[in-house]
């Protein structure tokens, strides 16, 4: 790691990193450089990393495929103590973490400290199953024949995911990967390989030998993206994990399915949040407007769809915009205690923009507020410090929103939410499973008969009762259907099966050859049986 001073005008915000890729064990360069500019303020230069070409991918997979051997032969109990110190670094620096998380995409500094937590429990959780990773002892049909199953690794995992959890979401893949024995190949963020780089930094101080994750830093579907994509059908992974866009995770799984893997897929969302009447309101419109707008809407599990019961609804939209009109939004380095901060990329803050319009086009849904970026001419005082260097977004609400509109059904990345009214409960799980997602959902009641219902016929992976969309704890199965992904899950338990195969072992002492189904002797009726019919 070289550390360099920063522009004269971002040096309160830190010094600029130059960085590396690591592959078996050593940091290399690449064919050509990637800024990685902070989404605050563009002066900010974070870090200076290698665009890594074909031959870097090749490179870190045979990296990763040669120390595969050793790696899945030490002891689970022994790769779990290294992951024990990996959360020890990543707990020391956990402030020093964060502040480079909010450097780079923009995060505010709790939600930030917060991400690093995340990644520290997954650490926490995967320590101690390196001392379980059970298999099963099974009984056999043969006499002298004893049958067991254990989890063995699967090989080299090829781990790409978002920018908008840079360090808890590839945590929740690499750690449980590594834990089973896999080695990996990371792309990380073209957004984020700072804090990228620096969770590494953590492995390789932790002791995470050389060869076990590798990464390639580089841009994405131009470049280095390619490259490390077109890695499926060279062979060089036996397991792909994505986290992203549902397009980009359709053709992972064509790619994957050709050669015939299982990708684990965590996609996009579209995610409602039902609200009755009897519900605690100001509960409800807290969870609303922190899962609309935290993170500036940028989260897989961000509230898009508000579905209102008739009876609470004008009295839900007053404490709502009441409650969004006091929201202070801004620069995040400057005024840490912002609701959000900036879009994470230019090309984020496009596609928000264009929502804009596209709603616009949906008859009968009305926007109560949003619209623009904010700017000098037009902030108010809810903005808070310096926005001129961002892209920072007014946030958004759309009104009398139904299923039938392109605002309902598409998933739009930034601070935006719809609100809808139905009439009864009925209707409202008719909306609440009206799209192809089926990611989070949330209701707020104090009905159990309707918690009962909701959380039987509610299509999404994860629910809350009284809570919000996000805000998933990390050992608990994450992930969605539908549109969503493709019924993999990740953190717990859970996520083992991604990360293991099955394999079924025989074990006959017999000292003969016994042929189960065909000689297996299930003994025979008595020879003289009870007269029943005489009863
Ligand atoms: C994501 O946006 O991809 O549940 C992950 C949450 C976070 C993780 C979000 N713990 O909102």
């Amino acid at each position: 790691m070289i550390l360099k001073p920063n522009a004269p005008e971002a040096a309160h915000a830190g010094k600029t990193i130059q960085g590396f890729n690591y592959i078996n064990g050593k940091e290399v360069e690449g064919v050509g450089h990637i800024e990685s500019r902070s989404a605050v303020d563009d002066r900010d230069l974070v870090g200076v990393f290698p665009d890594s070409g074909e031959q870097d991918v090749e490179n870190a997979a045979k990296a990763a495929a040669k120390a595969f051997k050793t790696w899945s032969a030490t002891p689970s109990p022994i790769r779990g103590a290294v992951i024990q110190r990996i959360g020890q670094i990543l707990a020391e620096q956990k402030d020093k973490l964060a502040h480079v998380i909010t450097r780079e995409i923009g995060k505010t500094p709790r939600e930030a400290a917060g991400e690093v937590q995340e990644a520290i429990d997954t650490c926490t959780f995967f320590t101690s199953e390196g001392r379980r990773l059970y298999g099963q002892t099974v009984p056999s049909e043969m006499a002298h024949k004893e049958l067991y199953t254990y989890r063995r690794p699967i090989g080299v995992c090829g781990i790409l995911a978002a920018n908008n959890f840079p360090m808890a979401v590839p945590s929740w893949k690499i750690i449980p990967a590594i834990l089973c024995g896999n080695t990996v190949v990371w792309k990380p963020s073209d957004d984020a390989p700072t804090i990228a780089y620096l969770f590494l930094k953590a492995m390789q101080d932790a002791g995470v030998p050389e060869g076990v994750v590798n990464t390639v830093n580089g841009k994405g579907r131009a470049g280095c993206g390619k490259h490390f994509l077109a890695g499926i059908d060279k062979g060089y992974y036996q397991k792909f994990s994505f986290t992203g866009s549902t397009a980009v995770g359709r053709t992972i799984g064509e790619m994957c399915g050709r050669n015939l893997m299982i990708p684990s897929l965590e996609l996009g969302g579209k995610n409602p949040m039902v609200v009755m009447p009897d519900c605690d309101m100001e509960n409800a419109v807290r969870g609303a407007l922190w899962a609309a707008f935290g993170t500036a809407g940028q989260r897989c599990t961000s509230l898009a769809n508000i579905i209102v019961h008739e009876a609470c609804a004008s009295e839900f939209k007053q404490a709502f915009m009441d409650g969004l009109a006091k929201l202070e939004i801004g620069n995040p380095i400057t005024h840490p205690e912002v609701t959000y901060g900036p879009m994470i990329n230019a090309r984020f803050a496009k596609g928000f923009e264009e929502h804009w319009s596209e709603g616009a086009k949906d008859k009968g849904a009305k926007r109560l507020s949003g619209g623009a970026q904010w700017t000098e001419a037009n902030r108010t005082p809810i903005v808070k410090g310096d926005i001129s260097h961002g892209i920072y977004m007014q946030p958004c609400v759309w009104d009398d929103v139904t299923p039938d509109m392109w605002l309902f059904q598409t998933e739009v990345f930034g601070p935006t939410v719809n609100i809808s009214t139905v009439k009864d409960f009925d209707q409202a799980m008719d909306y609440a499973n009206g799209t192809p997602y089926g990611l989070s959902s949330s209701l707020y009641t104090e009905n159990r008969h309707w918690v009962e219902r909701f959380k039987r016929e509610i299509k999404a992976g994860m629910s809350s009762i009284n809570n919000t969309t996000s805000g998933a704890e990390a050992h608990m199965p994450f992930g969605g259907n539908g549109w969503s992904g493709n019924g993999t899950r990740e953190s717990g338990i859970w996520v083992i099966d991604s990360y293991t195969k099955w394999h079924a072992v025989n074990d006959d002492a017999s000292g003969k050859l016994q042929l189960a189904q065909i000689e297996t002797n299930y003994g025979g009726k008595a020879a003289e049986p009870t007269d029943w019919a005489a009863l």
